[in-house]
C-alpha cells in the first residue's frame, strides 16, 4: 500500500524558540491565512533548493514574527518599508531569493509608495501580499482594501464610498506599471485555490531565481478574529464577498518573453561599484589592515558601562577608526535601563570579512566599565576571548579562569587628567596598544569624526596616548 508522509517543510525551523512552552505552534489565530501562505513558500524554497539563500522581509502585521518559523536570512523591517529594505538586500546579494511579506495596512497604506517605485524600478525581488482586507494585528481596523459596507472598528457602520473612499485594488495597479513581470491573485479559500496559490507562488520564486524581475502575488486570506467569524464563514465570505471586488486571476504575466538580461542590468559587483567611485578594492584595503595575534583577530566585542561614562561613543570611536583601517564594521546601541543604574552597552564588530549581524551573542572581547556590566556581561565570553575592565570601579577580577583579563585603573588615571569622562578614551588607547587591533594613527585620524565637542579633542587625544602608555608598561614595552 502506498504510503504518503506529510512533513514540516524543512526551510521551516525544527521547533519555534520564541515562547517556552509553546515550540510547536506559531503566533497565529485559528484558521488565519497567513499559516497557509507560509507553508506554500516554505515548500516551495525547499522544492527550489533555496532555503540557504533566501532572505525574508518580515513586516509589521501579524505576521511580523515570521523570522521565528523559517530557517532563512531573516529581516524584521519598518512598517511599509520591505519594498525598500529588498531592493537593497537583492542589490548587494544578487544571487539571494529576497521575499517581500506585506500585509494589506503594510504594503497598501502606509508603505502604498514604496511599493509603488519598487514596482516601478521592476527590481528582481518577490512580494507576497496578503489581503485579508483589515488591520490584523492591531484589532480589526480599516485598511485600504476593507470592502464597502465591511465593518471595522474605525468604520463601525460600514466603509462608505463618501467617507474613506474605494478598496484600494493592488495586483490592478501594479499590473498597469511597465516593469513588473508578473502579477497575479489568488486566493486560499478551498483547496482548489489553495493549489492556484502554490503555484502563484513558485512561478514569483522562480522569476527570480531566472533573474526575470519584479512578480507579486496578491493573496485572498482570512482574518477570522478580525472579522468575528469562524474560519469556515470567513472563508464563504471571502468567496462571495471579496472575490467581487479582488476578482483572482493573472493580471500580468511577461514571464516567457521577458528579456533576461533587462534584469541583469541592475546587477553590479561590491567591485565594480568601488572602482566606479575610486574607492580601492577590498583586498588592498584588507591588506592595509594591521596584523595582529589570530587571537584578537575580527573582534566582536561587548562594551557595557553606565549612562555617562561614554561606552556608547567609545563603541563609535572603535567603528569609525575601525572603518578608516579598512574594516567590516557594525555599531548598535541599547540603551537599556541605565537610569535605574543598570548596564548602558553597545556591541561593536570590527571584521576583516563581512559582517553577518551587528548582534554579538558571544563577546571575544568584553569592555566592562561598572560592577553590574561585568556581571551580566562575564558568562557570554567566549574561551580564550578578552575581558578588560575598570578595576578602579569594579572591585572584583573576573571570575573566568578561560579567559584573558586586562585590568585598567582607567577612572583613576583619567581623575589624573583632570576628568573622569575621558576614562572611556584611556580604555580605548590601552586596548589599542593590547591587541594591536588599531594603530595610534588611525584612532588619533578619527577622533575628530567620532567626537561632537570639538574642543575635546585634545584631552580626549591625551587620554588614549595614556590608555597607549598604561598598556605598553604592562607589556613591559619601553
Ligand atoms: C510606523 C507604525 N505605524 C503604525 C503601527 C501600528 N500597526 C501595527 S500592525 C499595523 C497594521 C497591520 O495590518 P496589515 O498590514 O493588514 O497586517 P495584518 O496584521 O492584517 O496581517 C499597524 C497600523 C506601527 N507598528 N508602526
Ligand atoms: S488577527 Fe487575523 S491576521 Fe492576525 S493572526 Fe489573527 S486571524 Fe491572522
Amino acid at each position: 500500500m502506498a504510503v504518503t508522509a506529510y512533513k514540516k517543510a524543512a526551510s521551516f525551523y525544527e521547533s519555534y524558540e520564541r515562547k517556552s512552552g509553546l515550540k510547536d505552534v506559531t503566533h497565529y489565530c485559528p484558521g488565519c491565512g497567513h499559516g497557509v501562505l507560509h507553508k506554500l513558500i516554505a515548500e516551495a524554497l525547499d522544492d527550489f533548493n533555496a532555503t540557504d539563500k533566501t532572505v525574508l522581509i518580515s513586516p509589521v502585521g501579524c505576521s511580523v514574527f515570521a523570522y521565528y518559523y523559517f530557517k532563512v536570512g531573516n529581516i524584521q523591517c519598518a512598517h511599509g518599508r520591505a519594498p525598500a529594505v529588498a531592493t537593497g538586500i537583492k542589490r548587494v546579494l544578487p544571487h539571494s531569493v529576497t521575499i517581500a511579506y506585506q500585509g494589506d495596512g503594510d504594503l497598501a497604506a502606509i508603505g502604498g509608495n514604496n511599493i509603488l517605485q519598487a514596482a516601478n524600478r521592476g527590481e528582481n525581488i518577490t512580494v507576497f501580499f496578503v489581503n485579508n482586507a483589515i488591520y490584523g494585528m492591531t484589532g480589526g481596523q480599516m485598511a485600504p482594501t476593507t470592502l464597502l459596507g465591511q465593518k471595522t472598528t474605525t468604520t463601525p457602520y460600514g466603509r462608505t464610498t463618501a467617507n474613506e473612499g474605494m478598496p484600494m485594488k493592488v495586483a490592478e495597479i501594479i499590473s498597469q506599471l511597465d516593469a513588473p513581470v508578473y502579477v497575479e491573485r489568488v486566493a486560499i479559500t478551498d483547496a482548489k485555490h489553495t493549489m492556484k496559490t502554490r503555484a502563484a507562488v513558485r512561478k514569483a520564486i522562480k522569476n527570480q531565481l531566472e533573474n526575470k524581475g519584479f512578480s507579486l502575488v496578491e493573496v485572498l486570506s482570512v482574518c477570522p478574529s478580525g472579522w468575528k467569524m469562524t474560519p469556515v464563514q470567513a472563508k464563504q465570505w471571502v468567496e462571495e464577498h471579496m472575490f467581487k471586488i479582488f476578482p483572482p486571476g493573472v493580471y500580468k504575466d511577461e514571464s516567457a518573453e521577458r528579456d533576461i538580461r533587462e534584469a541583469n542590468k541592475f546587477i553590479f559587483s561590491t567591485e565594480d561599484i568601488r572602482s566606479k567611485l575610486d574607492i580601492p578594492s577590498q583586498e588592498v584595503i584588507k591588506s592595509q589592515i594591521p596584523q595582529v595575534p589570530e587571537r584578537y583577530k575580527d573582534p566582536r566585542m561587548i562594551l557595557a558601562g553606565f549612562g555617562g561614562q561614554g561606552i556608547l561613543m567609545l563603541g563609535v570611536g572603535l567603528s569609525e577608526a575601525g572603518m578608516e583601517a579598512g574594516y567590516n564594521v557594525s555599531w548598535i546601541p541599547s540603551y537599556g535601563p541605565e537610569m535605574r543604574g543598570g548596564t548602558a552597552n553597545c556591541h561593536v564588530n570590527l571584521s576583516t570579512n563581512r559582517v553577518g549581524s551587528p548582534l554579538v551573542s558571544k563577546p571575544t572581547v568584553l569592555v566592562a566599565m561598572n560592577l553590574p556590566s561585568l556581571d551580566k556581561f562575564e558568562d557570554l565570553v567566549v574561551p580564550g576571548g578578552l575581558i578588560i575592565y575598570d578595576s578602579s570601579l569594579i572591585n572584583r577580577a573576573p571570575q573566568r579562569d578561560d579567559v584573558e583579563v586586562f585590568a585598567i585603573p582607567a577612572t583613576e588615571l583619567a581623575d589624573k587628567l583632570g576628568n573622569t569622562r575621558v576614562a572611556n578614551m584611556i580604555i580605548l588607547g590601552a586596548y589599542i596598544e593590547y591587541t594591536g587591533v588599531l594603530t595610534k594613527a588611525t584612532v588619533l585620524d578619527a577622533l575628530p569624526n567620532f567626537l561632537k565637542k570639538k574642543t575635546m579633542v585634545p584631552l580626549n587625544r591625551i587620554a588614549i596616548e595614556k590608555g597607549i602608555e598604561f598598556a605598553r608598561q604592562k607589556m613591559n614595552k619601553s
